[in-house]
This record gives C-alpha cells, sequence and structure tokens, in this order.
C-alpha cells in the first residue's frame, strides 16, 4: 500500500514538472489604464492602490498575484496607468483587476475585470553559424 502510494504521489509529481515543462512563458509588457477615483467616493484623491491578476478564472481576490508598486493615486477623474514586465504562459487568458482605498485604508469594491490573452509572437533567431564538414 505503502508503495503505491509512493508511486501515485510521484506520477502526480511528474505530472505537475512535466506541465511546467510544456508550458510556453513569455516576457511581456502590461500597461493598465483607467481613471482615478476619489478619497470619498468620486470625490478627492485615494491614497493606495492594490493591483491583481489572475491566470485562472477563481474569483478569490485573496490568492490572486500582487503587482509590487508605490503608486501615488491621482487626483479622481483623472487618467491613470501603470506599466510592468511579467512572464505569463502564452495562450492563457489573464484577468486584471484593481482596488483603491483611503488613507484610512477604506477599500473600494473590486475594479471591472480586464481580460487579455498574450501570443507568443518572437520567433527564435536564425542560426548564424551553419557549417559543413
Ligand atoms: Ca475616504
Amino acid at each position: 500500500m505503502k508503495r503505491l502510494l509512493l508511486l501515485i504521489l510521484a506520477i502526480t509529481v511528474l505530472a505537475i514538472v512535466g506541465c511546467r515543462l510544456e508550458a510556453d512563458p513569455t516576457d511581456v509588457q502590461v500597461k493598465l489604464r483607467w481613471t482615478a477615483t476619489g478619497d470619498d467616493y468620486a470625490v478627492g484623491t485615494a491614497t493606495y492602490y492594490d493591483i491583481r491578476y489572475t491566470g485562472d478564472s477563481t474569483n478569490n481576490w485573496s490568492v490572486w498575484t500582487e503587482i509590487p508598486q508605490s503608486m501615488t493615486p491621482k487626483l479622481s477623474g483623472q487618467p491613470e496607468s501603470i506599466t510592468f514586465g511579467l512572464t505569463l504562459e502564452s495562450g492563457t487568458e489573464y484577468y486584471f483587476c484593481l482596488k483603491a482605498a483611503d488613507e484610512a485604508y477604506n477599500w473600494s469594491g473590486r475594479s471591472n475585470l480586464a481580460p487579455k490573452i498574450w501570443a507568443d509572437t518572437t520567433a527564435p533567431m536564425a542560426v548564424t553559424d551553419l557549417g559543413v564538414e
């Protein structure tokens, strides 16, 4: 029984590792844009942003990946944007979302979800040292 469990565990680990090896990570530049919200609803200036993304359809904000940033929010109604690099799986749909807070950490509701699928469009470099012997 113990051997069977170890075999199942080994197969599971190999399957997980295999999945990761088959994945096609792509380095991308992500630019998010939105309109600044306020300190009190749509009035004033918020103090913090919490920007996150996920690669699956779960609706559990707490497990989404937080994007490190230290933005200073602009006055409500002003355009905001942030650009950052990520390594994502090509062909997978990612969802971006953010919340704002005031200085007392009163958090807004979540923004709409911004979905995007990246495709790997960079071909391998051409070989330049091919020789014949
Ligand atoms: Ca407030």
